[in-house]
């Protein structure tokens, strides 16, 4: 089994951040998604990284399908059994792939030519991260996250994605987010975390 991905992209940490919280052993090749001849596209055609390749040759993308596959071979269970439970995560998911969505297409905005950058789209993508973190907030203050102090998907995936956030969109939002700030800093100590910085990102 290998992974295929690069060192900045946040959904290719996200798989390997869920490996190594289930202390699975899996070798990871860094490769180029954007080169002219990348090899990724042999093993997926939409030419995404992460690419899981399996024992048996066969290929998963892309990153909520090859976590969920992940946890099927080894202990902690990341994603619930009981179906309310699971949908919660799924759902936590969801909106951190969404934050993550909006943190590249914002980027990749900024770094257009200056006449065809448009300014809407950049303040889109901004208002859509800034409500998916004030939501965040609230599920916290309403008990509905990260309250039982249990290990899912849903908080290693915000957790990414928040910190993705800081590296690509460096911005004032603890202020506002008091609760969310505070969680943050507590669960990026991880040691999975850790092994995982993206190089060139100084920890805000
Ligand atoms: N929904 C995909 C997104 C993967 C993705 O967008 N990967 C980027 C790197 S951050 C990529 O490979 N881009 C190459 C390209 O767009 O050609 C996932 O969760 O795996």
């Amino acid at each position: 089994m290998k992974l295929l991905g690069s060192l900045t992209s946040p959904y290719v940490r996200k798989v390997r951040i869920c490996a190594h919280e289930k202390s699975l052993d899996l070798p990871f090749e860094v490769v180029d998604p954007h080169a002219k001849d990348s090899a990724v596209r042999a093993h997926n055609p939409l030419g995404k990284v992460p690419v899981l390749l399996r024992e048996d040759a066969s290929t998963l993308f892309d990153s909520p399908v090859i976590t969920r596959y992940l946890d099927t071979l080894a202990e902690p269970r990341l994603y619930p059994r009981e179906t309310e439970a699971l949908f919660e995560v799924l759902r936590f998911e969801a909106l951190a792939d969404g934050i993550l969505d909006a943190t590249v297409t914002r980027l990749l905005e900024t770094r257009r030519e200056e006449g065809l950058r448009s300014r809407a789209t950049i303040e889109q993508e901004e208002r859509r991260i800034s409500r998916a973190l004030l939501f965040i907030e609230d599920e916290l203050r309403a008990g509905r996250f990260g309250a039982s102090g249990a290990l899912s998907m849903a908080e290693l995936c915000l957790a990414t994605a928040i910190e993705y956030v800081d590296f690509r969109y460096p911005h004032e939002w603890r202020d506002a987010r008091p609760e969310l700030a505070t969680w943050f800093h507590g669960f990026r100590e991880r040691a999975s975390f850790d092994a995982t910085v993206p190089p060139g990102f100084e920890r805000l």
